[in-house]
């Protein structure tokens, strides 16, 4: 009945305190530290190291820590067991926020009135275009893709949206395939990525990807927001974009190296913001529940849900 604690760069004692808590009939075992590896039937893993899930002979379900699943996939020794992903709304809400305020701060200039108001300078635009004015488009129209694309829309931005499968959502323009991308792209103002890294996605956000964007809209020029993946993005590309003005700005949490080098053009980029990948965290307290519903509903005899698919990777 052991659950085993997996994670690699994250501190496990607050995901044991959570678990302990909320499951104190599961005795909890940390990675790391010794453990009878025939008494583990759960494992929770954030960055797993390769292989620390194998040989446990009695294991039943991996569950994910992250909504992305592809840390779990980059173990080849990765055992054939279900993968449950995280799909709550803590997270959602959180990964939300973050688009939003992003979207916010390219529309209203923010950094520019930061300038300003550090120099004392007294000055603004003739015209500042409004949410309504500007396309947002959101690729991937998932869990996190769908409530970021609703949450633009409340705000007033025009959206879509891009998937893998065709979609109908209210008051979202629901684009998929590769023709669909385009002519996402032709009209987008502030694209928005929130897709899995998977092997069809990898390098998505590449300069032909910038390429499409629209010109000349509302803000000056495309602004990207991206918090899938960093292994989405080229980022040699994307700073390409940003010197030549093919780019207007961007918003980036996630990057092809974690934590982005410190060399990186893109921190002192001047029309860049950089967060540590915390757009969405994974709250032990909100997060632990999550699982711990789950692991109770399954010994009730009910199944598991938020299962990965093995076959597409996510
Ligand atoms: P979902 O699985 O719910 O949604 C994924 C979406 O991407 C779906 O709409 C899917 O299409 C679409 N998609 C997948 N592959 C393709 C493709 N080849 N072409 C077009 N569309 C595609 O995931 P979530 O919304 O829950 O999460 C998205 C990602 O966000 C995670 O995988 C993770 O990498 C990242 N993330 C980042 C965080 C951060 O803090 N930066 C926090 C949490 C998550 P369809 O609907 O047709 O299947
Ligand atoms: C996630 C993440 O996948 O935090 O949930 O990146």
């Amino acid at each position: 009945m052991t659950l085993l604690v997996a994670v690699s760069g994250w501190d496990p004692a607050p995901w044991r305190r959570a678990l302990e808590a909320l499951l104190p009939s599961h005795p909890i075992a940390i990675l790391g530290e010794p453990f009878d590896r025939a008494s583990i039937r759960y494992a929770v893993s954030w960055r797993h190291p390769p292989g620390a899930l194998g040989a446990l002979p009695n294991l039943e379900a991996i569950f994910s820590l992250g909504a992305g699943v592809d840390h779990v996939f980059a173990d080849p020794a990765l055992p054939d067991k279900p993968i449950v992903r995280i799909v709550d709304p803590d997270l959602t809400e959180r990964m939300s926020e973050w688009v939003v305020m992003h979207a916010l701060v390219h529309l209203r200039q923010l950094r520019r009135y930061e300038r300003q108001q550090r120099e004392r300078v007294w000055a603004d635009d003739d015209e500042q275009p409004k949410a309504g004015d500007v396309q947002a488009g959101v690729l991937g129209l998932g869990v996190l893709g769908q409530d970021a694309a609703a949450k633009l829309k409340t705000l007033g931005f025009k959206v879509a949206g891009w998937s893998a499968s065709p979609k109908s959502l209210p008051g979202i323009a629901c684009f998929s395939g590769r023709d669909g991308l385009e002519r996402l792209l032709m009209q987008t103002d502030i694209l928005v990525v929130l897709l899995p890294l998977t092997e069809a996605t990898r390098g998505i956000v590449n300069a032909s990807l910038l390429a499409e964007l629209r010109q000349g809209g509302p803000l000056g020029g495309p602004i990207l927001i991206s918090a899938g993946r960093g292994s989405l993005q080229v980022e040699a590309d994307i700073l390409a974009a940003l010197d030549s003005g093919a780019l207007k700005g961007a918003s980036l949490d996630v990057f092809e190296r974690e934590p982005l080098p410190r060399e990186s053009r893109l921190w002192t980029h001047p029309a860049v913001y950089v967060s540590p990948h915390n757009a969405a965290v994974s709250s032990p307290r909100a997060i632990a529940a999550f699982v711990a519903r789950q692991i109770e509903a399954y010994e009730r005899g009910e199944p598991l849900v938020h299962l990965v698919d093995r076959r597409r990777g996510y």
